[in-house]
């Protein structure tokens, strides 16, 4: 039918450039690391592989603070690298998707340098200046209260002493936010679009692309956060009043003349209708976003993100089957995903980590990914169940900007508090964007095979025994029990082949309240299954399978073995932290 389109088909991975591969031995991954990894990928199922930003940057924010859209950071390659690598990508026809990173620039790119020398440059206005506040001591205040989002201690505003304004940074000072009221500014990101799709690529991850339109007034946010001087001014700056009309520009001038694959990154944002004015079929915005429910089912609602928070099956259904909705029902379309390099490892936060239990808990969330509607994104080290960093690890193995604020903030409202800064560590250790970020472990051998040289971030201790050699030549650990990395491939390949049922078919979920059990169907007119996943390390029985009827068990994170035997109808028993995918009659 016309709904089909291959970027929804699309197995998408997620490349962290500086963790991936290192061919030189600088410690830093690299371009050329990435072209000899291709097989890899290829052999796993993946179509277009996604790759965070390798622009010329200082690396203030890893990368996300861009010195030059149009060259590659040296310590990446070259240019002439990145064209071999999409050359090589082409011959094993599959894609590349590069990170657009246009809220804000850095600020050592040429346009702020310029903007910031003088209040009369000539680009003053591509950003985003303002005078300050007094109060009524007469100290000087930032225009507003707006936190930073890397370091919410601190102002979203940074001082600039030479030309005595503050100007607007929300992620952290040295990523000044564009401003996007300005048509030249708009004009100059578009540049940026057409020269990279003229380099042949085949479309962007659209970096916090819902930021680029402030209310204009720069109102205070409400006070939501009592201990902290500044506040989450998301209500005025998230999907802001010339959002839509912004993005259809983008896709009328530079998208549409090209087939690409886009998805903008959407953070703060619910409205079911703002999301369909975006992704919706009519839209012309973008193909996808990604929303963030799933991966802010931990945190305290309203709150920032190093909180902690309980959560069950229950709530994960409701999120889950909200986006299905929005696909199937309101014809739009959604990313799915559960890692990326701003969040812990899945297996650590949905699942138990633990040796007994990680690579049941890894293939669970497999299992879930590969049958659920939307683009499947897979983040690098996902498909070997990597987890997060040690309990053990101090904080100096944190190298995250948003970490090192956050262990400072900790430090400073609390100097002398022991239990505190255990509890920052907890947080640290649970939340942390650093556990996504740990290098690629690819064999035993010293640093897991990422690096000859000593690599600008510390391994996770656990390689030698979880990594990439070990789950490929040993893809079978014992008679019929496969390695986490083999049951991906597998459950990529059976999403292909019954892409009817999994991309595009329809889907309820059943048994919404149970805390333990997330269960739904997926049919087309050719077939039907149910995914039966036990969110628990306990035993359950499942009763709902009174109304339906199994085929065949095809599918489950146990042994394969004792498929056969499970109960076809009726009660399923269920083992800790089993999933089940059937074929139903
Ligand atoms: O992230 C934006 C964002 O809002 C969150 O993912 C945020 O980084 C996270 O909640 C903090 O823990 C994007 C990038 O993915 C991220 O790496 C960058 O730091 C950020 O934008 C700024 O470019």
């Amino acid at each position: 039918t016309d709904k089909h389109r291959w970027w929804k088909e699309a197995v998408v991975y997620q490349i962290y450039p500086a963790s991936f591969l290192d061919s030189n031995g600088d410690g830093w991954g690299d371009v050329p690391g990435i072209t000899q990894k291709l097989d890899y990928l290829k052999d796993l199922g993946v179509d277009v592989i996604w790759l965070s930003p390798i622009y010329k940057s200082p690396q203030a924010d890893m990368g996300y603070d861009i010195a030059d859209y149009e060259d590659i950071d040296p310590s990446y390659g070259t240019l002439a690298d990145v064209d071999n690598l999409i050359k090589e990508i082409k011959k094993r026809d599959m894609k590349l998707v590069m990170d657009l990173v246009v809220n804000h620039t850095s600020e050592e790119h040429a346009w702020f340098l310029d903007s910031r020398s003088s209040k009369d440059s000539a680009i003053r206005d591509w950003y985003i200046w303002k005078p300050a506040k007094y109060d009524a001591d007469g100290n000087r205040q930032p225009p507003n209260n707006w936190a930073q989002i890397l370091g919410e201690a601190n102002s979203a505003w940074t001082w600039d002493e030479k030309t005595q304004e503050y100007y607007l940074s929300l992620f952290t000072p040295e990523q000044p936010d564009l401003n996007w009221e300005n048509p030249a500014v708009r004009d100059a990101v578009h540049n940026i679009l057409h020269f990279w799709l003229g380099r042949g690529i085949s479309g962007f991850r659209m970096d916090v692309i819902n930021l680029i339109s402030k209310v204009q007034t720069f109102t205070d946010a409400d006070i939501v956060i009592k201990d902290n001087k500044y506040q989450p001014g998301d209500k005025y700056y998230a999907n802001g009043p010339r959002l839509h009309e912004w993005l259809k520009d983008l896709n009328r001038d530079v998208l549409s003349k090209y087939d690409t694959l886009t998805v903008g990154e959407m953070p703060f944002v619910r409205d079911e209708d703002e999301i369909i004015k975006v992704v919706g079929a009519q839209s012309e915005e973008l193909n996808m976003i990604f929303s963030f429910d799933l991966v802010d089912i931990d945190n305290v609602p309203g709150d920032f993100k190093f909180t902690l928070h309980e959560w069950d099956a229950s709530d994960l259904k409701k999120i889950v089957s909200r986006l299905q909705r929005l696909m199937l029902e309101r014809d739009g379309w959604n990313s799915l995903f559960v890692e990326n390099h701003d969040q812990p490892r899945s297996v650590s936060r949905y699942t138990d980590d633990s040796d007994e239990w990680r690579e049941h808990g890894a293939k669970l969330l497999c299992l879930m990914q590969t049958t659920l509607a939307g683009t499947l994104y897979v983040y690098q080290g996902e498909e070997i169940g990597m987890r997060n960093v040690p309990k053990s690890w101090g904080p100096e193995e944190y190298k995250d900007i948003e970490s090192i604020n956050f262990f400072k903030k900790y430090r400073d409202l609390y100097p002398n508090n022991p239990d505190k800064q255990a509890l920052a560590a907890k947080i640290m250790q649970r939340k942390a964007r650093d556990s996504a970020r740990t290098p690629m472990q690819w064999d035993s051998s010293p640093q897991a095979g990422f690096t000859s040289g000593k690599p600008w971030m510390r391994v996770n201790d656990d390689y030698p025994t979880i990594n990439a050699a070990a789950q490929l030549s040993n893809s079978k650990p014992s008679p019929g029990v496969v390695s986490v990395h083999a049951f991906w491939k597998r459950g990529l390949d059976c999403r292909k082949e019954n892409k009817d049922v999994f991309v595009y078919g329809d889907f309820e979920m059943l048994d919404m309240d149970d805390k333990e059990v997330v269960a739904y169907r997926r049919w087309s007119e050719k077939n039907a299954f149910i995914t039966v996943l036990n969110l628990s390390g306990e035993k359950v029985t499942w009763e709902r399978m009174a109304e339906l009827k199994v085929q065949k068990w095809v599918a489950g994170n146990y042994d394969d073995r004792d498929l056969e035997g499970r109960a076809k109808s009726g009660k399923v028993e269920l083992r800790p932290w089993e999933g089940l995918l059937g074929m139903l009659e």
